[in-house]
C-alpha cells in the first residue's frame, strides 16, 4: 500500500519531527533533494534520443520536494556518477522468441506459472542463455513504461547504464506498456467508514474472485477476497474508536472473521467459529463490534477453514493509529510514506499483497524521505525480508512499539501471524532490490518471481500518477 501511488492508498501527510528517535549517531548521510535533478533530465534526453523515446521522456512529471525537512541532515555528498558503458557486443546467436519448456521451472508453489503468450524477449548477448532473456523480461515487465522516465531522474551516466541494463535500445514492447503492478487489481485500498452515532462502520463483502491475477501474464487463479480484492481494503481507525464491521458472506460456504491483534472486551467478537460464534453461513451478514485497542499494525482474516480461505486471499490490514498524535510514526520518526506488505504463500505462490513479481508495487521515494513498511505475514511460513543497500530500523512488533529496543537490520524474519514495522531512510539514490531471502521464494530458472520488489530512491520527488495513464 503506497501512500502516493494511485493503487488505492491512504494519503500521507508531511511530517515533522523535532526529536526523531532514530539514534542520531546512526543516522546516515543524506544528499540534498536538489542533487542531480537538473542533470538527470538532460542525461535522459540524450539516452532517449538515442533510443527514439523522446516523447516518453516528455511525460516525466517530477517536482522538487516540498517544505524543508525539520530533520537536520549532514551536508550533501555528491552523487558519484557511474561509468559510461562500452557499446554492447554484436550478438553471436540467433534471437530466441519464446521460452522453451526446459527453461521453465517445474510447477510448484515456488515457481511462477508459464506465461500464457510468447513474449518478445529480445536478443541473446554473448555469454547469455535463455535464462538471461527471461530474467530481463521480468524486470522489463516490472518497470514497463516507467523505466524511461524513472531512469531520466538520475545523472546522465546512471541513466545510460540503466538503459543498457534493460536493453532500451531494443525498443522492447514493455517500454510502451504499464508496469504490471498497474495492469492488475491492487488491494489495500483505504476504506472510509460511515458514521453511526459514535460508531465507525465498515461494510465489507466476502467474495469469490474467479480470475485473480498474481501477475499480468500468467493465467489467473480462483481466489477469495474482501470487497473484491486480495488483500481486502485497508481499515484504518484511531485507538479508542468504537468500530462496527458488517460482513456479507458471498462465498457459498461458512466463514468467520478474526481481528488479529485487537483486544476486544467482548470475546464473542473474536471471530472464531465454534469457539466464540456459530459459523457465518452463506448469504448472511455478520457484525463485529469492538473498541479499537491497542494501537498498531493489526490484520483481519478468515478464521474458518483457514488453510483454504486465508490461503486463497481472505486477509487484510487493520491499522489502529495511536490516540496521542505524538506517538504516530509521522510525528515520532518523520515518516513521509507508508506501505503495507501482506505476505502469503499458498495458492498464489509467494505473494506480497496478492501479487508476485513482476506485479508487485515498487516503493518509490525521493532522497531524504523516511519510508514505513508494515510487514504482515498471513502465510504458513517465515519470510526474511532483506533490503539491499539499506538497513531497516525496526520500531514495532505486533503493533507494540519497541522503544529503546528498536534496532537496525538488513534482513528481518517475519513469522506467520506477526507484524513488524520498519523505517527506511532513503539516502542513496538508486534502484535497490528488496525481497524475501528464502531463494526458492524469489528466483528460479526464468528469473525473479514471487516475493521480490524494489526500493526506488530518486534524486527528486516524482509523481507516478501521470506516468501510469
Ligand atoms: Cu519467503
Amino acid at each position: 500500500m503506497s501512500t502516493t501511488d494511485q493503487q488505492g492508498v491512504a494519503p500521507a501527510s508531511p511530517v515533522v519531527d523535532p526529536e526523531p528517535d532514530i539514534p542520531a549517531a546512526e543516522a546516515p548521510e543524506v544528499p540534498s533533494p536538489e542533487a542531480g535533478s537538473a542533470l538527470s533530465r538532460r542525461g535522459f534526453l540524450r539516452v532517449s534520443a538515442l533510443a527514439g523515446l523522446g516523447a516518453t521522456a516528455a511525460t516525466v512529471a517530477a517536482c522538487t520536494t516540498g517544505a524543508a525537512p525539520v530533520w537536520t541532515f549532514p551536508p550533501a555528498p555528491s552523487i558519484e556518477p557511474l561509468p559510461t558503458q562500452a557499446p554492447t557486443a554484436a550478438p553471436t546467436e540467433a534471437p530466441t522468441a519464446a521460452p522453451s519448456a526446459s527453461a521453465s521451472p517445474a510447477p510448484s508453489a515456488s515457481a511462477s506459472p508459464a506465461p500464457s503468450a510468447s513474449p518478445d524477449l529480445g536478443t541473446l548477448q554473448p555469454g547469455w542463455t535463455e535464462h538471461d532473456l527471461l530474467a530481463r523480461w521480468k524486470v522489463r515487465r516490472y518497470l514497463g513504461k516507467l523505466a524511461v522516465p524513472l531512469a531520466s531522474l538520475y545523472p546522465p551516466a546512471v541513466t545510460a547504464k540503466l538503459a543498457e541494463i534493460l536493453g532500451v535500445a531494443e525498443d522492447y514492447p514493455e517500454l510502451k506498456e504499464l508496469p504490471e503492478f498497474a495492469q492488475v487489481t491492487q488491494g489495500n485500498a483505504p476504506l472510509e467508514p460511515t458514521v453511526d452515532g459514535d460508531w465507525k462502520v465498515f461494510d465489507l463483502t466476502i467474495d469469490k474472485l474467479p480470475a485473480w491475477q498474481i501477475d499480468a501474464k500468467t493465467p489467473p487463479i480462483e481466489a477469495l477476497g474482501y470487497n473484491g480484492t486480495w488483500p481486502g481494503p485497508a481499515l484504518r481507525v484511531t485507538e479508542g474508536d468504537k468500530v462496527r464491521i458488517n460482513l456479507k458472506n458471498n462465498i457459498g460456504e461458512t466463514t468467520g472473521t478474526h481481528w488479529h491483534g485487537v483486544e476486544p472486551e467482548d470475546f464473542f467478537m473474536d471471530g472464531v467459529p465454534f469457539v466464540t460464534q456459530l459459523p457465518q453461513v452463506p448469504d448472511s451478514v455478520e457484525t463485529y463490534e469492538f473498541v479499537a485497542k491497542p494501537y498498531g499494525s493489526m490484520m483481519y482474516h478468515s478464521h474458518h477453514n483457514a488453510t483454504y480461505q486465508v490461503g486463497h486471499g481472505l486477509l487484510g490490514a487493520l491499522i489502529i493509529d495511536p490516540k496521542d498524535p505524538k506517538e504516530s510514526y509521522k510525528e515520532k520518526y518523520g515518516v513521509t510514506q507508508e506501505y503495507v506488505w501482506i505476505s502469503n504463500d499458498s495458492v498464489g505462490g509467494f505473494t506480497i499483497n496478492g501479487h508476485g513479481f513482476p506485479a508487485t508495487v515498487p516503493i518509490v521515494a525521493a532522497v531524504g524521505e523516511r519510508i514505513l513498511v508494515r510487514y504482515m505475514n498471513e502465510g504458513i511460513m517465515m519470510h526474511p525480508w532483506h533490503s539491499h543497500g539499506y538497513r531497516q530500523y525496526v520500531v514495532a512488533r505486533d503493533g507494540a512499539p519497541l522503544g529503546s529496543a528498536s534496532f537496525y537490520c538488513d534482513t528481518l524474519g517475519v513469522n506467520p501471524g506477526e507484524r513488524w514495522d520498519v523505517i527506511i531512510e532513503a539516502v542513496r539514490p538508486g534502484i535497490w532490490a528488496f525481497h524475501c531471502h528464502i531463494l526458492p521464494h524469489v528466483e528460479g530458472p526464468d528469473g525473479m518471481f514471487g516475493m521480490v520488489n524494489t526500493l526506488v530512491v530518486t534524486p527528486e520527488k516524482v509523481d507516478l500518477a501521470p506516468l501510469l495513464k
